[in-house]
C-alpha cells in the first residue's frame, strides 16, 4: 500500500491512488494518540456490553457462532466531539473535495470492532453500490468512471494481518460488480496495514472486507463514508445529532450533514418568492 504523510498526501496524490492507482492509500499519523485514545474509549463504552446491532456483509460469518465478536457502533457524531474532528480533518476534507466535488457530504460515521477470534466479512463494495447484487435497480450503463463513494478508515488499534486488517484487491474499483468465486479474492488480496491514528482512504467500489482477528487483542476502527452531494446518505446524521449539535456546527460540518444542499424542496412555494427580475430565488441555485 502506498503510504504518504499529511504533507505529501495532497488531493492530487490521493485522487490518483483512488482512481488510477490501486484504489486505496494510507495517510500516516493524521490523528494524535490522545484523539485515538478518546475515540477508542467511546467505542469500547458503547460496545462492551452489547452484542452487535445492525450490520452488513456478514456473508458466511452470519452463520458463525462468533458473530457477537464483530460489533458496530453507529452515529458516532452524537457520541463524542473527537468524531467531529476526525470527519472534518482538513487533509481528508481537501482530498474529498477534489474526489467527490466541493459540496460532498458524509453518509455515515460508525465504528467496527472485531474482538479476538472475531470473524471477517464477505468481500463487498460499499454504499451506494452495496446492493449491486441487483444491478437492474441501478441506472442503465452505470459504471465507476466517477465515484459515488469514498471511505476513510481510522484504525484505533494496530491493523495487521494478524489482527484482521481490511483486505482489498488492488485495481478492482472500475469493475463495479461483486467478486465471485472465480475472482479468487482471498488469494489475490492485499491488506490495509496501518497504525492507530493513520487514515486509510479508499474508493468503496474496490473489492474489500474486514478479515478475521487471529490475535489476542481488539481490532477497532472508525469508518467514515463520504458521498457526492446528490447521493442520499446511509445514516440520517442530521436527525440523529440533534439541534444543539447543529447550532454549534462549523460550516464544514453543516455541509457534511447535507444542510447546504437544498433539495428536495417545495418549488411551488419558492416560485412565489421571485426577485425584481422575475427570477426564482431557489436557495443557492
Ligand atoms: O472494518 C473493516 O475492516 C471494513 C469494514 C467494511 O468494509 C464495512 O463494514 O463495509
Amino acid at each position: 500500500m502506498q503510504i504518504v504523510t499529511p504533507e505529501t498526501g495532497t488531493p492530487e496524490v490521493v485522487v490518483d491512488a483512488l482512481m488510477r492507482g490501486p484504489g486505496a492509500i494510507v495517510i500516516r499519523g493524521l490523528f494524535s494518540a490522545e484523539q485515538v485514545a478518546d475515540a477508542r474509549r467511546v467505542v469500547m463504552e458503547h460496545s462492551e456490553h452489547r452484542a452487535q446491532t445492525v450490520t452488513h456483509f456478514q456473508g458466511e460469518a452470519a452463520k458463525d457462532a462468533r458473530l457477537h465478536l464483530q460489533r458496530r457502533v453507529w452515529n458516532l457524531l452524537a457520541k463524542g466531539d473527537v468524531f467531529s474532528a476526525m470527519s472534518e480533518q482538513p487533509v481528508i476534507v481537501a482530498a474529498m473535495r477534489r474526489f467527490l466535488g466541493e459540496d460532498f457530504i458524509m453518509g455515515s460515521i460508525a465504528a467496527n470492532r472485531i474482538l479476538p477470534d472475531g470473524p471477517g466479512q464477505e468481500p463487498h463494495i460499499d454504499y451506494p453500490y452495496w446492493d449491486f447484487h441487483a444491478p437492474n435497480s441501478f441506472p442503465i450503463g452505470i459504471n465507476s468512471s466517477f465515484p459515488l463513494n469514498a471511505q476513510v478508515t481510522i484504525p484505533l488499534d494496530p491493523f495487521t494481518t494478524q489482527t484482521g486488517a481490511t483486505a482489498f484487491v488492488p485495481h478492482t474499483q472500475h469493475k463495479l460488480r461483486y467478486p465471485d468465486e472465480s475472482d479468487r479474492f482471498f488469494e489475490r488480496c492485499e491488506r490495509m496495514e496501518a497504525e492507530p491514528g493513520d487514515a486509510i482512504l479508499f474508493f468503496g467500489a474496490t473489492w474489500h472486507c474486514a478479515m478475521p482477528n487471529h490475535s489476542n487483542q481488539d481490532r477497532s476502527a472508525v469508518l467514515i463514508q463520504y458521498l457526492p452531494k446528490f447521493v442520499k446518505p446511509m445514516e440520517d446524521l442530521r436527525a440523529m445529532v440533534g439541534e444543539a449539535f447543529v447550532k454549534r456546527a462549523s460550516p464544514t460540518m453543516r455541509q457534511l450533514l447535507g444542510m447546504t444542499y437544498p433539495y428536495p424542496q417545495n418549488l411551488d412555494a419558492v416560485a412565489n418568492a421571485t426577485n425584481a427580475e422575475g427570477r426564482v430565488n431557489a436557495a443557492r441555485y
